[in-house]
């Protein structure tokens, strides 16, 4: 899993970097074309002498250039148009719109990586882990330790995610995914197993709303729904031996209808723009095996800085804070006294992220989006995996 992942990453990064040195010889088409980007003197002049909106941009870049349609000039004038950071880092969503009849098409791959528990803010060993009474009562008959513990996991996903602008201020757009976890796992006599799960996850899909398009910032409302396609009922043979559903966080969705609304507020500057986003996960009523997740609250500000005159290439750093309760209900055929997997109550915790990103315009208007991040602060309910980084990459393209 760790080879294929790896692999992925480096030949991504190989690829941004042939791009960026091939920049320079990219530079003098893209000035020869009709639709010319801007030397970054005549911007700065421009922006003194016209309250910053002349910036010219390439057109066939796909943000919307209604506002100023009517100086009958095909270019997009608006500081937010025709540059590589008006799509917000790779982890994130619902941060921009299309505009009207435009498609967008993305592939995004993201993969997450835990190795070794905590308790709260405490790292613990194996053995720790297996003796961690967890939320029984000490002294309770029959319950001495668990009989297992994860050692490690790895999440995949891969998305699809389809765009399109149906007026001038909201984009509908649906985001089929493929999730694909592996867990290993240590016996209580020393011995070890892997289980693995993969197949369709829940189907997110919903629209975004521009409430407020300003000359230099604007702000999103994401309407997003996920429907319960992933299977919660999956069964594994590997660990007793006949068929055992998988304990909670191996399974491939929720089995609830969740509401997911986020706010998004964006601004641009010259070299730079910032963007912070409001987001919750609120899984609604309770799935058929009696359990719903918790509930989770994002809070996210990022800045991201134009590394280059033609506004292809940006770097980002975004913070992230996040706070995920425990499932309410238990599912009954999940036994939460034999691994901590198992308890509904062990689920919740709060994390503070740093991320790491690039992101690269190709001279086709395709664009390429990387982002690394790894949590400084985490604080987990009983005994958990923690989450020792996460990465997220992917290719979309607007026609
Ligand atoms: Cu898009």
């Amino acid at each position: 899993m760790f080879v294929r992942t790896f692999t992925v990453f480096t030949s991504l990064a190989l690829f941004a970097c042939l791009q960026v040195a091939a920049q320079d010889g990219v530079r003098a088409t893209v000035s020869d074309s009709p639709s010319d980007v801007a030397e970054p003197l005549v911007a700065i002049v421009d922006d003194a002498s016209d309250e910053g909106l002349e910036s010219h941009a390439d057109d066939h870049f796909h943000e919307s250039d209604h506002d100023f349609a009517d100086h009958g000039d095909s270019h997009a004038h608006s500081i937010k148009h025709g540059r590589v950071d008006t799509h917000a880092p790779a982890f994130l969503m619902g941060d921009h719109v299309h505009e009207v009849g435009e498609w967008m098409v993305e592939y995004k791959y993201a993969a997450m990586f835990m190795d070794g528990n905590r308790a709260g803010t405490t790292r613990l060993t194996d053995q720790q882990a297996l003796d961690f009474i967890g939320t029984v009562p000490p002294g309770t008959p029959g319950v001495s330790a668990y009989g297992a513990t994860p050692i490690n996991m790895t999440m995949q996903m891969h998305m699809l995610h389809i765009m399109r602008g149906m007026t001038e201020n909201v984009t509908a757009y649906i985001m089929p995914m493929w999730m694909d976890n592996t867990m290993d796992h240590r016996r209580r006599n020393r011995t070890f197993f892997t289980t693995t799960n993969s197949g369709f996850g829940d189907l997110n899909f919903g629209a975004l709303w521009r409430l407020y398009d300003g000359c230099s910032d604007e702000l999103i409302l994401n309407l997003r729904f996920s429907a319960p396609t992933g299977d919660i009922d999956n069964v594994t043979s590997i660990p007793t031996g006949s068929p055992s559903e998988f304990p909670y966080p191996m399974r491939l969705g929720h089995g609830t209808w969740d509401a997911l609304p986020a706010l998004t507020y964006r601004s641009y500057g010259e070299r730079h723009s910032i963007g912070l986003q409001g987001a919750l996960g609120l899984p609604m009523g309770t799935n058929d095996s009696d359990y719903r997740v918790g509930n989770e609250y994002r809070a996210t500000a990022w800045l991201s800085y134009l590394l280059d005159c033609e506004k292809r290439l940006a770097a980002t750093f975004r913070v992230e804070g996040l706070w995920r309760s425990n499932f309410v209900g238990a599912d009954p055929q999940l036994n939460p006294n034999l691994i901590s997997t198992a308890d509904p109550n062990m689920r919740g915790g709060d994390f503070l992220n740093l991320g790491y990103g690039l992101m690269y315009m190709l001279p086709a208007g395709g664009r390429l989006n990387v982002e690394f991040t790894n949590p400084v602060v985490q604080n987990l309910r009983g005994v958990q995996l923690e989450t020792d980084w996460s990465f997220a990459a992917s290719y979309s393209k607007a026609f």
